[in-house]
């Protein structure tokens, strides 16, 4: 850090001018009808990036009224799958093309790891689009033998026009993670990206233009939650609309649902998940799960593993471990490679987070590491480690979304299994132990939507993935995502005179 509080390698960073800034409807680039915009922020020195269209409700019913069109009389919904397939293939090597503007743009705007986004984000984004791209061609419904009068047949059709609304700690994939399965379906769409990282978004609609995705198919509408993502979820022209974010505004965006159209929504929300590590893991390893499990992404990964359950008999000897090995952990500029750790996304997480470790060490946790913001420009925040929690802290109960471990200790498999379910969360658990009666025992019993048996985080786009409880409902990724944004007709015929 030099005297004027920036980070070592800033200065060398070369940021490439920004290309898009504006609202991308019916295959343009528009000002917002009401020709506002917003200033999108670099965390790591709070400076202004750029001036991006703020778009609002008039802008999400252009987008809609173009989506709808391109799905009630476009090409789209109505090319063969392999048609659709070559297009979002070309789109998914156009991202690959781009790989390493695309990383700079998110590093910039969520304070992402440069060196991740260039191997990790943007080829995953990619590789998502083209998962995706694969099935295009192989939806198909079933045959219904349905008795001697009747036969059938159910169509999978695409549910019509989609609205996406996504945060800020992945744009990258999540943009992937939703736009690929229903372009793949032939829906039409509206993304709102998060109003902290905008940029990368409006990269991919370009490419998405210059792949032959036809124009009004895929609309981005940049702008705040309350304003262009409520006109979203309460549009009444919208037929389905996934989202990706708080618990606390997933239940707006079912209640705008609710109270329009009653469009079906897939919520993907907060979590708390436990990290339950059993006497005869191998210490070496869980620790560096472990630490990987809190401070990934800064925290800022819905499925942290923020609670590690440790049984008693390995308590002490992975302390020991943990406190030699995050010494290691490098918070620093996220283009510098050496970096483990970026800044947080913007100032509000970065104040909710630090709210955060001060209710741990004023409700009595133990602070066994960091606990304070670094020093510098920046919203960067020591990596933090409580010890002796327990289980009615607020750390222990509420989502931080930060880079915060919160230390539990165990017994028996009886008693963690009720502790790692007391929450009002459900998206994912790790169990690390060599026992597979044990790891099977607590995967059946844990309620969440992604079990990791001696790993965490281990993340295949064939994996469906979301939550159980109040970490919402409907999947991610896999097999499962497709299907949101497919309806099932059945079509029935009658048979005269059939034997069988
Ligand atoms: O989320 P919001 P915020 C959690 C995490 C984080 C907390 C708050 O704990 O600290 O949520 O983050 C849009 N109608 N997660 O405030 O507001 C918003 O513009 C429609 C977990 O950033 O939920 C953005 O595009 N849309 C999570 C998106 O919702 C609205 C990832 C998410 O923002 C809206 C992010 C409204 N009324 C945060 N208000 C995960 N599950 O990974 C906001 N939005």
């Amino acid at each position: 850090v030099d005297s004027n509080g920036n980070r070592s390698l800033e200065s060398h960073v070369k940021v490439p001018k920004i290309k898009f800034t504006k609202l991308f409807i019916n295959g343009e680039f528009i000002d917002s009808v009401s020709g506002k915009t917003f200033e999108t922020i670099d965390p790591r020195n709070g400076e202004v990036i750029a001036k991006i269209a703020e778009g609002d409700k008039e802008d999400v019913d252009l987008a809609v009224t173009a989506a709808r069109e391109a799905f009630d009389q476009g090409p789209w919904p109505r090319f063969s799958g392999a048609e659709r397939r070559r297009i979002i293939m070309k789109f998914a090597d156009l991202i690959d093309e781009n790989t390493e503007e695309l990383a700079t743009l998110d590093t910039i705007d969520a304070g992402k790891l440069f060196f991740l986004g260039k191997i990790m984000d943007i080829p995953g984004a990619a590789e998502t689009i083209r998962y995706y791209a694969g099935a295009a061609d192989k939806i198909h419904g079933e045959t219904l033998k349905m008795s001697r009068e009747l036969q059938g047949y159910t169509l999978h059709e695409p549910i019509g026009v989609v609205g996406h609304i996504i945060p800020w700690n992945f744009p990258s994939q999540m943009f992937a993670m939703k736009v690929g399965p229903a372009l793949a379906a032939g829906c039409t769409m509206v993304v709102k990206p998060a109003e902290q990282t905008p940029l990368s978004a409006l990269y991919y609609a370009h490419l998405a233009k210059l792949a032959g995705i036809p124009d009004g198919v895929l609309n981005v509408v940049t702008g705040f939650g309350n304003t262009a993502g409520a006109a979203i979820s309460s549009h009444m022209d919208i037929d389905m609309v996934s989202f990706t974010g708080s618990t606390q505004v997933g239940r707006l965006v079912m209640q705008a649902a609710a109270t329009s159209n009653l469009k079906p929504v897939c919520l993907e929300l907060g979590g708390k998940s436990p990290l339950i590590i059993f006497d005869d893991a191998d210490v070496d390893k869980v620790v560096e799960l472990a630490l990987q499990g809190s401070l990934f992404n800064k925290g800022e990964i819905c499925v942290a593993g923020s609670r590690v359950f440790l049984q008693e008999g390995i308590y002490d000897k992975f302390l020991l471990k943990l406190r030699e090995k995050v010494k290691d952990w490098v918070v620093g500029d996220p283009f510098d490679p050496t970096s483990h750790q970026g800044p947080q996304a913007d100032k509000k997480q970065f104040e909710k987070i630090l709210s955060h470790i001060e209710h741990g060490k004023n409700e009595g946790a133990t602070l066994f590491h960091g606990g304070k913001p670094c020093d510098g420009k920046g919203y960067y925040i020591e990596p933090t480690i409580f010890i002796d929690v327990t289980d009615d802290m607020t750390i222990a109960k509420e989502e931080i979304f930060g880079p915060v471990m919160s230390v539990f200790k165990f017994k028996t498999v009886e008693e963690v299994i009720k502790r790692a379910n007391a929450t009002k969360y459900g998206l994912a658990a790790g169990i690390m132990t060599n026992d597979i009666n044990i790891a099977n025992t607590v995967s059946r019993s844990i309620r969440a939507g992604a079990i990791w048996i001696n790993c965490y985080f281990a993340f295949d786009r064939d994996s469906p993935y979301g939550g159980y409880k109040m970490s919402g409902f409907g999947r991610d990724m896999g097999m499962d995502a497709l299907k949101k944004y497919l309806q099932v007709k059945a079509v029935t015929t009658p048979i005269y005179n059939s034997p069988w």
